[in-house]
């Protein structure tokens, strides 16, 4: 072993100018490897005359510790190997398009009633999803023992005392709360979503939305009622659409009455969407029940009014001739999917 060995590997590892971490792990095992350079010096020490051995031992540790932290601070101090030949993507590339969501049907059909009604002057109210007995049963004439104050029809949210809180069944808790707040003539019409102890299936849910209507002021007559629906129905359901109505009982409306269209698939000749009957169902209504509008506070001498409402799921089925009332909940990408390009108007 000669002094330049030790020499020439410092001005060499000195020099050395790394540009990835693979160079930088070249050069390790270049010099400090197994077979490495500075190893070999070690090995060759063993036959280094005794008097010298003293000198070079110093200058070959000295080596070692500078050739190991120049390498260290080159592999701190370099870029990746990805870095440094370039990156792997082409960032000039437009980014990944953010895919638009879009409008759950129900909530298409809703905008489509709501705006069809603010144009017949319709104000549009909302209301609380927990509501009190007296609003979703008592105010709307419903007798104490009626069915759909058990608790096989209603969920409770607290029971035990006279005015037990609730999930409402129907809207129409929100139109008793516009009737004691708003000044009369009152039109109003209350979307929302509603809640009923019922078995899921295709045709039933336990969480279902309605929207309800409210019209009250003097003379309102059950052609005033008749006149509107058939609006509706032709804004809705386009200009050649037919109503029927046929006789049905509502504790809070008298008299009440069902409403069916024409069916437009069809148009009256019979199809499996009006099983054959030529109308499909799709609402129920009736002249505000005295007692009803009494309950708050409306001289129903003085006043009338009707009331209508309908399911929107119901409707949605019949737009889209969807077949199972299960995949308006089910957040199915590939149902929800279909309706992105539905018009809105
Ligand atoms: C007040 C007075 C009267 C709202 C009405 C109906 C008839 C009706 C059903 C249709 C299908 C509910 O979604 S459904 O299950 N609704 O048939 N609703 S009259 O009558 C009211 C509401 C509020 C103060």
């Amino acid at each position: 072993m000669k002094r330049e060995d030790i020499d020439q590997i410092l001005a060499e590892i000195n020099n050395l100018k790394c540009k990835t971490q693979k160079e930088v792990e070249d050069a390790r095992v270049k010099f400090l490897g197994k077979k490495g350079e500075v190893t070999r010096l070690f090995e060759e020490f063993r036959t280094v005359a005794p008097e010298l051995k003293r000198e070079f031992g110093k200058s070959l540790n000295e080596l070692k510790q500078t050739v190991a932290a120049r390498i260290d601070e080159m592999k701190a101090n370099v870029g990746t190997d990805e870095a440094a030949s370039g990156p792997k993507q082409d960032l000039s590339m437009p980014g990944e398009p953010y895919e638009l969501g879009s409008r759950h049907p129900v909530s298409i059909v809703r905008k489509e009633i709501v705006d069809i009604f603010r144009k017949f002057g319709y104000d549009v109210a909302e209301g609380p999803e927990i509501e009190d007995d007296y609003h979703v049963f008592e105010a709307l004439n419903f007798p104490p023992n009626h069915p759909a104050r058990d608790m096989q029809d209603t969920f409770f949210v607290s029971t035990g005392h006279v005015n037990p809180l609730l999930l409402r069944t129907h809207t129409s808790s929100v139109q008793v709360r516009a009737m004691e707040k708003m000044k009369l003539p009152i039109r109003v019409v209350c979307p929302g979503r509603v809640f009923r102890n019922e078995a899921i299936s295709a045709r039933a849910h336990c969480i279902f939305h309605q929207i309800e209507g409210l019209y009250i002021d003097e003379d309102v007559t059950f052609a005033d009622l008749k006149q509107a629906i058939l609006l509706f129905a032709r804004e809705m359901f386009g200009p050649e659409t037919e109503i029927r109505m046929r006789p049905s009982f509502f504790p809070f409306t008298e008299p009440s009455a069902e409403v069916d269209v024409s069916c437009n698939i069809c148009h009256g000749k019979g199809c499996n969407i009006c099983k054959g009957t030529g109308w499909l169902e799709i609402l129920g209504c009736g002249m505000v029940d005295p007692n009803v509008l009494e309950a708050s506070g409306i001289d129903s001498k003085k006043y009338s009014g009707f009331a209508f409402g309908m399911g929107l799921e119901r409707i949605a089925m019949l737009k889209w001739r969807v077949n199972d009332l299960r995949h308006y909940f089910e957040n199915d990408m590939r149902f929800l999917r279909e309706f992105s390009t539905a018009v809105e108007v």
